[in-house]
């Protein structure tokens, strides 16, 4: 391990019979571009709306921004490294739409895709296998300019850039994912305007989801027709969604945000069809207009794999006069049609987001999404959780994300032993990083990272974790 002083293997392990995972599960590690990468301005990337955005006042805790990030442009190789004294079997990675095609239109910087070029086959001289995710949220700011994504055209300019990418790279990827957690592109970027663009028009975050998805299916049509070995996917970010009491306006709130959160997606891309509840709540913001002849046809063509990233569950309610606020909340603005809706803190455990840890949430998603709409092989695509760490002798003692990670594996394989597909898992994330509109002050890594020094620490779990891929296990309870 890069730490010279390593603490010996967490001792959770060492108890009891062994909880197997099927031989090949793919175990490995997610991050993305904008939050690793840095190196901004160079080798010809221009901006994207994540630069823009976070370089605009007010935008990000303490004006934070991936100018530098981990610095993960300029030292691939020892991360690269690093992942392999982890013994990560897959690495899950974006490419910078701006970094390989700058402005979004036209010819491909090769410099740019020299990078990807290089972090691929670095990966592939580990063994690891790498698994490219063609957007995680990183627009080119001229096709903003245009529109962005509440504009058609944004997912045509979407397919020439996937073409792009795989007349490059497609000899060496097997796995694809198209986009990363539409619904937060959609309507966290169009919606509340949390995440950038930072547009808050509830008909744009509409339209927004549904070119994501138009675009997402015309860059698999793209994709298949020229790399047909191609393992080819979306990854959706899913939440069980409960309602508070069975009381009728409790449960109608839980179908309203089920619509939005999960049902927005996963019905266009595996049952070609938007459910007719959901566009009867989205009345007042959407006429569907957007939608043409033929366009869910492309959205729902046929995928390989499917991608499930999950952290946490929903617990709505029925708006409730005086409630208290703390236990009551109202979300932002991303829920349009159903602003009113109150989520509900239960007052189980959270983590450093305040999001609820709950792991039976994933055998839940994972069951739901295989008995409801698909056959395809799942993989969870992301599973983390931020935790406030402290560097301590040169070590990072981290027990609250190792049970997280713990539990959400013991669900995985629960819902492995009941019949569900799940050939892999991906931590979130490899190491900490730029976490959005917290900037850096949330750290979701596996691995520690000195954003002045750039020195990286494994984490305990990072070491737990190195250790259930070598035993392709866990020791039961
Ligand atoms: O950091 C993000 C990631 O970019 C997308 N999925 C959720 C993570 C944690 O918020």
């Amino acid at each position: 391990m890069s730490n010279p002083a390593s603490p010996p293997a967490v001792a959770v392990l060492d108890q009891g019979p062994e909880l197997t995972f099927p031989p090949g599960f793919l175990w490995g590690a997610a991050t993305a571009a904008y939050q690793i990468e840095g190196a901004a301005a160079e080798g010809g990337r221009t901006p994207s709306i994540w630069d823009t955005f976070s370089h605009n006042e007010g935008r990000t805790v303490a004006g934070h921004t991936g100018d530098v990030a981990c610095d993960h442009y300029h030292r691939m190789p020892d991360d690269v490294r690093l992942m392999a004294e982890l013994g990560l079997k897959s690495y899950r990675f974006s490419v910078s739409w701006p970094r390989v095609q700058p402005g979004g239109t036209g010819a491909a910087n090769q410099e740019g895709l020299d990078f990807y070029r290089r972090l691929v086959d670095e990966l592939l001289a580990h063994d690891i296998e790498p698994w490219l995710t063609l957007y995680h949220w990183d627009l080119p700011q001229p096709l903003e300019d245009a529109g962005g994504w509440p504009v058609r055209d944004t997912a045509a300019r979407f397919a020439d850039y996937a073409q792009l990418v795989a007349g490059a790279l497609g000899d060496r990827v097997t796995y694809w994912t198209t986009l990363n957690e539409p619904w937060c592109s959609a309507f966290l970027g169009y919606g509340s305007g949390v995440h950038a663009p930072g547009r808050s028009d509830g008909g744009d975050a509409v339209r927004a989801g549904h070119h994501l998805m138009l675009g997402h299916g015309l860059a698999v049509q793209a994709l298949r027709a020229s790399r047909p070995q191609a393992q080819l996917g979306i990854t959706l970010n899913l939440y069980p969604v409960t309602p508070a009491s069975d009381a009728a306006g409790d449960v109608d709130a839980a179908r309203r945000i089920d619509g939005l959160a999960n049902r927005f997606f996963l019905d266009p891309v595996l049952r070609g069809s938007y459910p007719a509840d959901l566009r009867t709540d989205l009345r007042e913001v959407s006429d569907f207009g957007h939608v043409r002849d033929g366009d869910l046809a492309i959205i729902s063509s046929p995928l390989d794999v499917m991608g499930i990233n999950y952290y946490s569950r929903h617990v709505v309610a029925a708006p409730v006069e005086g409630a208290e606020p703390e236990r009551y909340w109202r979300a932002p603005s991303c829920w349009p049609g159903s602003e009113d809706v109150r989520f509900v803190t239960r007052g189980v455990p959270v983590t450093d987001m305040d999001w609820e840890i709950d792991a039976p949430g994933l055998v839940e998603t994972l069951e739901r999404v295989h008995r409801d709409y698909t056959d395809l092989p799942l993989y969870v695509t992301e599973n983390g959780s931020a935790f406030v760490d402290a560097v301590v002798d040169g070590q990072v003692d981290d027990p609250d994300r190792l049970a997280y990670f713990d539990a959400h594996l013991r669900a995985a394989h629960a819902a492995i032993s009941a019949g569900v597909p799940l050939k892999g898992y991906f931590a979130w994330s490899l190491m900490d990083n730029f976490e959005w509109a917290w900037g850096y002050t949330k750290r979701f890594g596996m691995v520690h990272v000195d954003y002045d020094s750039q020195v990286r620490i494994p984490k305990s779990s990072a070491r737990w974790y190195a250790e259930v891929i070598r035993r392709n296990g866990l020791a039961a309870q």
